[in-house]
């Protein structure tokens, strides 16, 4: 009887051990960049991220529509005062990203991420 209720509590004590450790685990795989869009520039918040899923958090703070592609994924185009997301999965690499409106890319918005 004894042993049995030792051997349950000790079941017990791991599990809510192990618990906290998983959720940490998955929270470390998701990465989130926030990418600020004026007149003719990118802003982002890192510089490297680990290779994986990754949102761009995009935020346009100038006074024309702009979008972010990278990795051949391409945004919609978020108004001035607006924001948006673009959900992509990166490979390890130095993987440009530009804006694709007009020429907005040519008068400076466009970058290099690395992801490692
Ligand atoms: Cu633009």
């Amino acid at each position: 009887m004894n042993r049995i209720t030792l051997a349950l509590g000790v079941a017990l004590a791991a599990l809510v051990v192990a618990a906290p450790v998983a959720a940490r685990g998955s929270a470390a795989t998701a990465t989130t960049v926030t990418v600020t869009m004026k007149e003719f520039r990118f802003v982002l918040s890192k510089k490297t991220v680990p290779h994986g899923t990754v949102t761009f958090k995009l935020v346009n703070k100038g006074k024309l529509k702009h979008d972010f592609k990278i990795s051949g994924k391409k945004s919609k185009l978020i108004s001035p005062g607006k924001s948006g997301k673009l959900i992509v999965t990166l490979k390890k690499g130095k993987l440009a990203y530009v804006c694709t409106v007009d020429a907005h890319a040519a008068a400076g918005m466009k970058g290099k991420l690395t992801v490692t």
